[in-house]
């Protein structure tokens, strides 16, 4: 799979734990991206192409115990594969920008640093899943965990990985710090724990320094 900067459209990830708000500041960005005449596509993983939505529901469906770390590490990485593939991979050749919520990062927290799986094996398995294809920019939304948990507990029923126990997410926040850390040229902490407003213009902010944009 090719790499996203060899296509005019830019590929931007928003990572985060449970209840950092990514879904609402993916549409915000896709919104604003918009006014100044960027078309960009909104997505999520797992998701973003039929086939990984059907993988989608057996991943987030089900007791916390219905696969094992590997086993749902597969399942995310065959749904990526058809993600980038069918959805992602087209929208950039066209020249559309794409705002995914949630990609690989995900991955390495929750599945290495959360679930304990050797780190150099998964970076292995992505490079086998989507060869060398990165995001140009990965905006991760930093809050404290019990901020987020409550955030995620008032908005629905909890689906298999918000019913984790708190040091689990205590190490995915870690785990999203020492990415950002490892690739700082890709990755943009934003404070995730201010309000609406405040997280999306820091958003603005690192998208119009990282990728050369401006806002409406
Ligand atoms: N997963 C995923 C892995 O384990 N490995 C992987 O490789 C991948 C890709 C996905 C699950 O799968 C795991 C991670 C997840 O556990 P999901 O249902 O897609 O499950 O859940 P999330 O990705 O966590 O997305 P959510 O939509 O549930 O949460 P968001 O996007 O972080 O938050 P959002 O925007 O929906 O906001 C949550 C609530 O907080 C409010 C919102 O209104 C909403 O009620 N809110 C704020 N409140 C105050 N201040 C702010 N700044 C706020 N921003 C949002």
């Amino acid at each position: 799979m090719g790499n996203p900067t060899l296509n005019p459209g830019k590929f931007i990830t928003v990572e985060g734990g449970e209840g950092a708000g990514k879904s609402t500041q993916v549409r915000l960005l896709t919104e604003a991206l918009g006014r100044v005449g960027i078309d960009a596509l909104a997505t999520r993983e797992p998701g973003g192409s039929p086939g990984a939505e059907a993988i989608r529901r057996l991943l987030l469906e089900g007791d916390a115990e219905r696969w094992d770390a590997t086993g749902e590490t597969l399942l995310f990485f065959a749904a990526r594969r058809d993600h980038v593939a069918r959805t992602i991979q087209p929208a950039l050749a066209a020249g559309k920008w794409v705002i995914c919520d949630r990609f690989t990062d995900s991955t390495i927290a929750y599945q290495g640093y959360g679930r304990g799986l050797p780190l150099d094996e998964l970076t292995a398995l992505r490079h086998f899943a989507i060869g060398d294809f990165r995001p140009d920019l990965t905006l991760i939304l930093d809050l404290p965990v019990d901020q987020g948990l409550a955030r995620a507990a008032s908005r629905s029923t909890a689906d298999r990985f918000e019913r984790l126990d708190r040091t689990f997410h205590q190490r995915l926040r870690d785990g999203f710090l020492a990415i950002a850390t490892a690739e700082p040229e890709r990755c943009a902490v934003i404070d995730g724990s201010a309000e609406v407003d405040a997280v999306h213009r820091a958003i603005i902010s690192a998208v119009a320094e990282r990728l050369g944009v401006g806002s409406k």
